[in-house]
């Protein structure tokens, strides 16, 4: 952590890219919108931590959105891939790297029998609604509010992340004809999918959710919800789909499905799998999978999806994750850096509730509890925005929006933890 606070070089830059690219990022919430301030332009990443270009030092709790679960360019995926890079990019034909990896996840996910890969969380969650749609042969959706499922048109109804972030109406662009096949119910209220199922007889294909809420906020599912979930989609014939971009090996090595033992008929991956590359992936069982082209007639494809480089990552990636000891690990460190700042913040007579799973965080500024996306929006956004500038000018980086979940990775030590309690405590006391 420096002293000073300079960020000149970021503000250079990201005054610059203001006119080469809409809003001067790639993807929306990194652009600090929410949080009033101008991004901090990053120079490079290693373990828990990541420096600007004006050289300041920030202990890293987004580790890019998930996938750096082992720590920023964990030494072993480094080398795993310089060995890769020798072999070529990308060959656009099948590689022995694609069987390994897929068995990986075969072997690791309890309602995956057969997997396709693509190039992002979004890819996998479009594919695999056409998939539930071909399957049951009907065309509405269940999904929850709050939920983000990638910004394909028919999922951008109600929707987290960047949509929450920048509390934007359902996107312009979107037409009518494709969202009117998308349902929404709040999370945690199975009542609410009860009444959609009702009134909509033999035409709801299936319920997609986070198993783990993180794209507004971090919630977790109430007891019985997921398994309730399950049991409705049965009755009703409809396929139940987790969608894991976010917690698939981040939550356990079977993601949220192994830890809390319900298993749905589809599930989409994305982050962790790709060790740091841009790697997506949907599964599930086989009479289902067996249906995407060119087994079946579901088509769908991508140029660079099974790329030896992607694979190669996520291959070193679960071998490392998969040792003795990783998840315990993240959730000690986790549950030890939400009990700080919850109780740092009662002390300093803030309102606060907050929670962690193994390594993902995140806290609400309001009493709570909080189950669903109304009861999220009662943070109190313009405190959250005070705390985020405040923590970067102690060296924390928080993920700029209060409706993001947080990011723990082997790499954060007890030393990390400790020093980021110690900055959230600075902070409530000295933000008024
Ligand atoms: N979907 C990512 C967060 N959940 C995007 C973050 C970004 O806009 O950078």
């Amino acid at each position: 952590m420096t002293n000073a606070f300079n960020t000149t070089n970021s503000q250079a830059l990201f005054n610059a890219a203001k006119e080469l690219m809409p809003g001067g990022v790639s993807s929306p919430v990194r652009a600090f919108k929410s949080v009033n301030g101008d991004p901090i332009v990053f120079d490079r990443v290693k373990g828990a931590y990541a420096w600007d270009v004006d050289g300041n030092r920030f202990i890293d709790y987004v580790g890019s959105w998930g996938p750096a679960i082992c720590g920023h360019s964990h030494p072993e995926v480094i080398a795993a891939l310089q060995e890769a890079l020798e072999k070529g990019t990308s060959f656009g034909a099948p590689c022995e790297l694609e069987n390994k990896l897929s068995q990986m996840v075969i072997d690791a996910v309890p309602s995956v029998e057969m997997v396709r890969f693509v190039n992002s969380g979004t890819e996998a969650c479009m594919a695999v609604l056409r998939l539930m749609r071909a399957f049951t042969g009907r065309d509405k959706l269940i999904k929850f509010e709050g939920c983000y499922h990638g910004h394909a048109d028919m999922f951008l109804v109600k929707a987290g992340s960047g949509v929450a972030t920048l509390g934007l109406p359902d996107s312009p662009g979107v037409p009518r004809s494709t969202t009117s096949n998308t349902l929404t119910a709040p999370y945690n209220d199975l009542e609410a999918v009860k009444e959609l199922f009702a009134e909509n007889p033999d035409a709801i294909a299936g319920v997609i959710l986070e198993p783990i809420v993180g794209n507004a906020g971090f919630i977790p599912p109430e007891p019985g919800f997921l398994e309730g979930l399950r049991e409705l989609t049965k009755e009703n014939g409809a396929l139940l789909v987790f969608d894991e971009v976010m917690t698939g090996f981040r939550i356990s090595y079977g993601g949220a499905q192994e830890r809390f033992g319900v298993t749905p008929d589809l599930t989409t991956m994305g982050k962790v799998i790709g060790g740091g590359l841009p790697v997506g992936a949907y599964g599930g069982r086989k009479d289902i999978m067996s249906m995407v082209a060119p087994a079946g007639p579901v088509y769908q494809a991508g140029t660079l999806s099974g790329n030896p480089l992607a694979m190669t990552a996520g291959i070193k990636t679960l071998e490392i994750l998969k040792q003795e000891g990783s998840y315990e690990r993240l959730e000690m460190m986790t549950k030890k850096l939400i009990n700080g700042i919850c109780e740092s913040a009662q002390e300093a007579g803030l309102p606060i509730t907050g929670s962690s799973i193994s390594g993902m965080f995140g806290f609400y500024l309001c009493q709570g509890p909080v189950r669903n996306f109304e009861e999220a929006k009662q943070s109190n956004a313009e405190y959250f925005s005070k705390l985020h500038r405040a923590m970067l000018e102690k060296g924390v980086y928080l993920a700029p929006s209060p409706f993001e979940a947080g990011f723990t990775s082997l790499a954060h030590s007890e030393d990390d933890i400790d020093a980021t309690i110690k900055a959230f405590k600075e902070c409530f006391n000295e933000i008024n």
